[in-house]
């Protein structure tokens, strides 16, 4: 049986590199070989394309060159990591993955959702994320969180009109879209956040199991 795809998502400052720590334990507790991944990103070519478009130095990028970066780091992480992680019945938890796309480069920049769906049928042909974590949390809340830290990213330096439609986008994803997606409430205390995580974690483990013997 091939292996599950967990994906991680939210807008800036949500906390998805701390809570992704926090999901990977609990697989590897339960006996689960995970592989832990990112968007843009994930390979040594894709890591490339992601410093190209975090730079601040390419602000003004044509919005159709960033959904085709995307899309080029995306085809390649899937050719290399995920697919072969899939196959050989590794879980892959990813940092951030198509929903991004959706949320940033359709409704942030306002790029047209079929030309993101086209690139996705032809780059995915088909594979999904079997779960979706969607960390939500106030845009004001995620962006005093990311503006802790120096240096911030061209996306990060998108104004908060921009940060509302990300959110707004995702939350309306995740509605469409019940099976696979859970809503975390991400503007909790970190502890509360780990344990709704917890939750949603073992719940969907349980599933699992049943299905397997079923
Ligand atoms: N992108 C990506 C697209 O536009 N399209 C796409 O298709 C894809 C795949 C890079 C960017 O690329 C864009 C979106 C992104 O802007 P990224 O590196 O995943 O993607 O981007 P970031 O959201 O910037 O990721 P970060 O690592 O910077 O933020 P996180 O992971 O959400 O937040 P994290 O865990 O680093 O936490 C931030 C701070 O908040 C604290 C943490 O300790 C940390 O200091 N924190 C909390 N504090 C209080 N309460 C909580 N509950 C907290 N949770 C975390």
């Amino acid at each position: 049986m091939r292996g599950r795809f967990i994906t991680l998502e939210g807008g800036e400052g949500a906390g998805k590199t701390t809570c992704l720590q926090r999901v990977q334990a609990r697989l590897a507790a339960a006996g689960v070989r995970c592989l832990v991944t990112r968007e843009p990103g994930g390979t040594p070519l894709g890591e490339r394309i992601r410093g190209l478009l975090l730079d601040p130095a390419w602000h003004g990028m044509a919005p159709d060159c960033e959904l085709l970066l995307m899309f080029a780091a995306r085809a390649e992480h899937l050719d290399k990591v995920i697919r072969p992680a899939l196959a050989r019945g590794d879980w892959v938890l990813c940092d951030r993955f198509t929903d991004a796309t959706y949320a940033y480069q359709g409704a942030g920049r306002g790029l047209p959702l079929e030309h993101i769906a086209t690139l996705e049928t032809l780059v995915q042909a088909g594979l999904q994320p079997d779960l979706t974590l969607l960390l939500d949390v106030p845009v004001a809340t995620g962006l005093a969180r990311a503006q802790g830290r120096s240096d911030p990213d061209r996306f990060e330096q998108e104004d908060r009109a921009f940060q509302e439609r990300v959110r707004a986008a995702y939350l309306e994803r995740a509605a469409a879209c019940p099976d696979r997606f859970r809503v975390i409430d991400a503007g909790q205390p970190l502890p509360q956040v780990c344990t709704e995580l917890d939750r949603v974690l073992d719940a969907y483990l349980a599933a699992q199991s049943r299905a397997l013997e079923s």
